[in-house]
């Protein structure tokens, strides 16, 4: 054996760094193409024996998975292909892994739409909801309603810093569905006008909490204070298994100029030198909204509490164990 290490195939790197820059983002989006992505290297390798092609495929979703920690959808896309590379050969492997990618993609678009339409029933004629950043999952939902004949408004949070909302309204706008476009402080103000807060989830613990973009535990917060039943739109893909066993999820930390680029901060500080000017900016992605804020979490095998949201993690996923692309 020589000593270079795994090739990654440059279709793999290339997608790592467009889910780090976000230009792949939601948790759905991102689940998609690490799948596709281990299919390009599974097809791409040029590994001549099953132990290399292996080790490739392995090195490939390391790489994929230091991307972004807060969306559990990224590893259970990884663990789920990698756990069907079965057989002897090169070939074998090499169908195997592609087999279970398209496998996994084909579940993730139907998982979705299964979901939308259970989401769908908790939504009335003339309902107006309001939205949080971008969830596809979350506007699977809204789509399914639609497509019932039922008419909705949207009130759509911008969702600093990167304000997703604004790819919310555009996707609502398309369906024509009348959006009231708000920035994020005014949310309690119009949540007297709405019926539903409806979110999606980067990730679900095992006690019902929610992690969703940062803003999402506020919401609800201010949400149950007023009488808006919240509603979570996430798959099962979003489900954190290691959570079962204690572990708690790691919430991403982003680039500090997401929220003040290094121009505006020498106008604030007089300097501009992050290191000594005395100014800290922190841009956390995400947050944890605990159950007890939240009234319903609808998945594609239906509609749970969040405190009972465990049970179908134990079906799904078993006892957890170590991730395969670890030695
Ligand atoms: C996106 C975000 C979304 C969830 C669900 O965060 O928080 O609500 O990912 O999205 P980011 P989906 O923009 O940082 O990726 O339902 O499409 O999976």
């Amino acid at each position: 054996m020589d000593d270079r290490g795994p090739d990654v195939d440059s279709a793999v790197t290339s997608t790592a760094e467009r889910i780090a820059a976000m230009e792949v983002r939601g948790a759905a989006a991102i689940a998609d193409a690490a799948a596709e992505a281990l299919a390009t290297q599974a097809r791409e390798s040029d590994a001549d024996r099953p132990e290399a092609f292996t080790r490739e495929l392995r090195e490939a979703a390391r790489t994929l998975y230091e991307t972004r920690p807060t969306a559990v959808s990224l590893p259970n896309a990884l663990r789920y292909v990698l756990r069907g590379m079965d057989g002897d050969t090169v070939a074998e492997l090499r169908a195997a892994t592609i087999a279970r990618a398209e496998a996994f993609q084909h579940d993730l678009a139907h998982a979705q739409t299964e979901l939308g339409a259970i989401g769908a029933n908790r939504l009335r004629d003339g309902d107006v909801v309001m939205t949080h950043c971008h969830s596809t999952d979350a506007l699977a939902c809204v789509e399914a309603a639609l497509e019932d004949g039922k008419e909705l408004e949207a009130i759509v949070k911008e969702t600093r810093p990167r304000k997703q909302g604004h790819i919310t309204a555009q996707q609502l706008r398309e369906w024509d569905v009348p959006v009231t476009l708000i920035v994020d402080n005014a949310a309690r103000r119009y949540l007297d006008r709405a019926d539903h807060v409806l979110v999606g989830a980067d990730s679900i613990a095992a006690d019902g909490s929610v992690i969703n973009k940062i803003g999402t535990s506020g919401l609800a917060v201010s949400a149950r204070e007023r009488g808006v039943p919240v509603m979570v739109a996430a798959q099962t893909i979003k489900l954190h298994p290691d959570t079962m066993t204690g572990h708690t999820v790691e919430i991403e930390m982003r680039d500090e100029r997401e929220v003040l680029e290094d121009d505006h901060r020498a106008e604030i500080t007089g300097d501009g030198d992050g290191d000594s000017d005395g100014l800290t900016v922190e841009n956390p992605a995400f947050d944890v909204t605990p159950p007890r804020y939240v009234d319903a979490i609808v998945t594609e095998h239906g509609q749970f509490p969040p405190e009972s949201i465990v049970t179908l993690m134990r079906e799904l996923f078993g006892e957890t164990t170590g991730e395969p692309w670890e030695p």
